[in-house]
């Protein structure tokens, strides 16, 4: 079981006011709060050990190199990759993405065919445009349902030999919807194409297994699971990393150069090009830790809690819509009330303390899906209570009657 008060006590802007209220933070999806032990990190790396890494024989360039192996290796044990030089230090899951679409382009020819789902992130969208773009290759879209649950009938129809790449995150940011990965996984594989999974969202909730799903790339920030912003993670089994080109070229990340020829280092060097944030990668194996001290059973079994609280209450409002009604969800309640504008309400409730995203949430295909301009979202973490949840639900109602 997890001591709240305790936990909550982890978090020192927990204990801000804002607007004169207390901060209720249920903007979770966006990024995550810091504990103290995260925090006290970043300026131990800077006070004790700050060099560069790979670079010096001196004894500080040393420790940090080692510290920096060692969150790789932590990163490793988390995700249960099978070697650390699977694991590469990139600035978040946007880069990640971007690294491996840029990898596809010289594998891929017109006619080859890449399928997203309709349930991504912007960040999980355009760099396969792009790549599309680039090569002639063609997207194919899977679509969804009005739960906001992918099709899978449609997905098995949609895949074929022509598929060379599946993207689809493992838990949608904008409705909460966890995706059968491991089917899509499973099912790509039979057609011979390489899948990604983005775990941007999935992180914060559940610790994957990425040999047990067996899929080719896993991409996640570390800010939205108690990590530094500037901090992500790429994932990719050693022969795709292997058969990929580098992303970006530079220091560090060649073997040889010469003005006639490059060659480039093993991994995972060869996909971290130049000074990466040190302190934060360091600092993002002590957020892993941290999760890992607090345990994904309780985390799960708080945010369901909520999540389950959250709904029943919020659906005691009046012409209060909730989209995104898969039957596996995560801890985010995506709403609209009739005839408001969102961002009339996030703006109405932020003056009551209260920290929900409003707009798109770099989801148009969603809002686009239900005719809608945005959603109100909040997101919960395991050190959110019921109490806050009723604050909310207040503020809602407050917002609602002054509008309508
Ligand atoms: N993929 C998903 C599923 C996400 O939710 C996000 C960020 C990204 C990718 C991009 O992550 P970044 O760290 O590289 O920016 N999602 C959100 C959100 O829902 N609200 O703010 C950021």
């Amino acid at each position: 079981m997890l001591d709240i008060n305790k936990v909550r006590a982890d978090f020192p802007i927990l204990s801000r006011t804002v607007n004169g209220k207390p901060l209720v933070y249920f903007d979770n999806g966006a990024t995550s709060q810091k504990p103290q032990i995260v925090i006290d990190a970043i300026s131990n790396y800077y006070q004790e050990i700050n060099a560069n890494i790979h670079r010096g024989v001196h004894t500080l360039s040393q420790l940090a190199t080692d510290a920096y192996e060692v969150a790789r290796g932590k990163i490793q044990n988390h995700i249960n990759a099978k070697f650390a030089h699977e694991v590469i230090f990139t600035s978040g899951t946007t880069h990640s993405i971007n690294a491996v679409a840029n990898g596809f382009a010289s594998l891929l020819k017109p006619d080859d065919e890449v399928l997203v789902s309709s349930l991504e992130h912007h960040s999980n969208i355009v760099p396969w445009q792009m790549l599309c773009e680039k090569t002639g290759a063609v997207l194919k879209v899977i679509p969804m349902d009005e739960n906001g649950e992918l099709i899978m009938a449609e997905y098995d129809k949609l895949l074929s030999d022509k598929t060379k790449i599946v993207t689809v995150n493992h838990i949608s940011n904008a409705l909460g919807t966890v995706n059968p990965v491991k089917y899509m996984i499973d099912k790509a594989h039979e057609f011979g194409a390489a899948i990604l999974i983005d775990g941007a969202q999935a992180v914060p909730h559940l610790k994957p297994d990425v040999q047990a799903l067996d899929c080719d790339f896993y991409v996640f920030s570390g800010h939205k699971m108690c990590g530094p912003t500037g901090t992500g993670i790429l994932y990719g089994k050693e022969a795709w990393l292997n058969k990929l080109p580098p992303y970006q070229g530079g220091g560090e990340m060649i073997k040889e150069v010469t003005f006639e020829k490059t060659t480039y280092a093993d991994l995972p060097h060869k996909f971290e090009a130049g000074t990466p944030d040190i302190a934060g990668g360091i600092v993002l194996g002590t957020a892993v830790d941290y999760m890992n001290s607090i345990g994904f059973d309780n985390i799960q079994k708080q945010e369901l809690e909520l999540l389950e609280y959250a709904t029943k209450r919020l659906l005691e409002i009046e012409g209060l819509k909730i989209y995104g009604t898969a039957k596996e969800k995560t801890s985010v309640v995506s709403f609209n009330i009739e005839g408001i504008h969102p961002y009339d309400i996030g703006t109405i409730i932020d003056k009551l303390g209260i920290a929900v995203r409003t707009g798109h949430h770099c989801a148009q295909p969603i809002m686009n899906f239900f005719n809608i301009p945005g959603t109100i979202r909040a997101s919960f973490s395991f050190y959110n209570t019921k109490e806050e949840i009723d604050v909310m639900v207040e503020a809602v109602k407050k917002a609602q009657m002054m509008l309508a």
